[in-house]
């Protein structure tokens, strides 16, 4: 099946933080399964690259947007690689061929009747490029995001007709509880819409950094609405050679509560309007916080995702965030957060189980694991659950989903301790024959971690799959993640996945270098 997750596209007026990197590693989380599940998967990420936050930053440096854009867009394409995110194409809005599919699909609009055009006037936050409506504005006209003064704007534009799409939204909100995730953000959204929809610029005469509307080239479209097009658009170039926008769509989007408006309101109008289907569903998340207040540029309080990963390497900064921030909640992190993390949970309880128990079989089965059956006790701890983790990842449930599999890393270590297989061991020294009670021990050991390491591949993907290969069974397929559905052999050396020495250097870890 195919199946399309993004994430959302990032400004390029700031370099990347941790907080960019967050809805980055959840998507992943969300590919990486869903290819585990046979999936034909489109994980899409990239770059918002219009709009007057971007002309203003290039005129103040005196360089074209163009050239600001084409200085900033890779320093967010470069965090896949350290992120181990594995993303299949990065989406530019300056791309002229995002650009000419957003001039064909809002004339769609146009033309089906929804767009007018009339004069505007109202407040207006150029660092949300939003349209403030009357809730949403701050003490003296100031806006509750950025606190900064809203500027009041006053412009010919042409206008997309939301406020037809009032009825049809309560609609789609009524018959797919679900769509959005978690309900405190479905619940906003509905408020919001409750409220009564106002009509919205489609297009800004004010501003020429942008994509030229084409029946009045004085005009460019609203950025938002050519940045929420690129979940679409870049489906027909983003696969060389195959246009996947049929067997994709609709996609699947991971976005932060900042956008829910434009993602849970305008979004799935503008979609209504152009005779194309709804997405599937948007997972929101909260905000990461540093010291109680939400990581951004803006503050000067972000934590660069480079150092981070240099320190603890991919696996645990992904695991960190995950684990300790439950997805859709605000949650602070800190790299001492992380290095408590790392210590207690990747080095303790799933780096010490598989060392131990790849080590055992080698020291009494010379690495052959025992072709017996699992214990009755763990495969009885470990039924459903891959349906179980299904369930909650498709329902936007990231960190629950990760703790259930956490509750069976920490079962697998309290059998050790109950088995204790060098007690075992040692029976088996005055009865050489009476093998089988350590044999189940280690196959059960054996099979468990390969099943916890096919489950945590989502959150883990390197550490896993050197599990994995030192297991001798290196595959990831989801059907086959239950203690017992693996092949009976050899183990092979197994160096520390998260070496006590990693993240010692506080410096590199600290706040980033570009924390503007
Ligand atoms: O909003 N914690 O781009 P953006 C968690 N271009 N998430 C955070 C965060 C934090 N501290 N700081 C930022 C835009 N984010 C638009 C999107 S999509 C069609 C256009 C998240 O670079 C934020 O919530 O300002 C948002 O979802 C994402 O980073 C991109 O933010």
């Amino acid at each position: 099946m195919g199946y399309e997750v993004t994430t959302p596209i990032f400004y390029v007026n700031a370099a990347p933080h941790l907080g960019h990197a967050y809805s980055t590693i959840v998507a992943d989380v969300l590919a990486r399964h869903r290819r585990q599940r046979g999936d034909d998967v489109f994980f899409l990420t990239g770059t918002d690259e219009h709009g007057e936050p971007v002309a203003n930053v290039a005129a103040e440096r005196g360089i074209t947007p163009q050239e600001l854009v084409d200085e900033n867009a890779p320093k967010f394409a470069a965090m896949r690689e350290p992120l181990e995110s594995s993303s299949d194409y990065f989406v530019r809005t300056s791309d002229e061929r995002h650009k000419a599919a957003v001039q064909e699909l809002l004339t769609r609009v146009k033309d089906n009747g929804h767009v007018y055009e009339d004069d505007y006037e109202g407040w207006y936050c150029p660092k949300c490029a939003d349209f403030k409506t009357d809730s949403e504005i701050g003490e003296g006209n100031t806006c509750p995001i950025h606190g900064i003064d809203l500027l009041r704007e006053r412009e010919r534009n042409w206008f997309f007709r939301l406020s037809a799409f009032q009825e049809p939204l309560e609609r789609l909100f009524a018959e797919r509880p679900d769509w959005v995730v978690p309900a405190v953000r479905r619940n906003e959204a509905l408020a919001f819409i409750k409220g009564g929809l106002q009509d919205v610029s489609l297009s800004r005469a004010a501003i020429s950094w942008g994509v030229p509307v084409p029946w009045d080239p004085e005009h460019v479209f609203y950025v938002w609405w050519d940045a929420l097009l690129n979940y679409r658009t870049a489906l027909a170039f983003g696969r060389e050679g195959e246009d996947l926008t049929d067997s994709h769509w609709p996609p699947v989007h991971v976005i932060g509560k900042d956008i829910l408006k434009f993602h849970a309101i305008y979004w799935p109008a503008l979609l209504m309007a152009a005779g194309i289907e709804v997405p599937r569903r948007l997972l929101v998340g909260g905000f990461l916080l540093v010291d109680g207040a939400k990581m951004s540029k803006s503050r000067g309080n972000v934590l660069d995702p480079f150092a981070a990963v240099e320190a603890f390497g991919a696996d645990a900064v992904r695991f960190y965030l995950l684990r300790e921030v439950a997805f859709g909640s605000d949650g602070s992190v800190s790299i001492d957060g992380l290095r408590a993390r790392y210590e207690t949970e990747l080095a303790n309880d799933l780096g010490n189980l598989a060392s131990r128990s790849l080590a055992m079989v080698r020291r009494y089965r010379d690495g052959r694991i025992p072709d017996v059956a699992v214990d009755a006790e763990i495969a009885d701890a470990f039924a459903g659950l891959p349906d179980t983790v299904t369930t909650m990842l498709d329902e936007g449930r990231i960190s629950q989903a990760l703790d259930e599999i956490w509750q069976r890393v920490r079962r697998l270590n309290r059998y050790v301790e109950e088995r204790a297989p060098w007690t075992l061991a040692k029976a088996e020294k005055d009865a050489p024959d009476d093998t089988a009670a350590l044999d189940t021990v280690l196959r059960t050991l054996t099979e468990g971690v390969r099943s916890v390491a096919v489950l945590l591949h989502p959150w883990l993907p390197a550490s896993t799959v050197r599990l994995l290969e030192a297991l001798d069974a290196p595959s990831l397929v989801w059907d086959d993640a239950l203690p017992g559905g693996g092949p009976v052999t050899t183990v092979g050396d197994l160096p520390p996945l998260f070496p006590k020495d990693r993240g010692v250097d506080d410096g590199a870890a600290g706040r980033g270098a570009d924390a503007g």
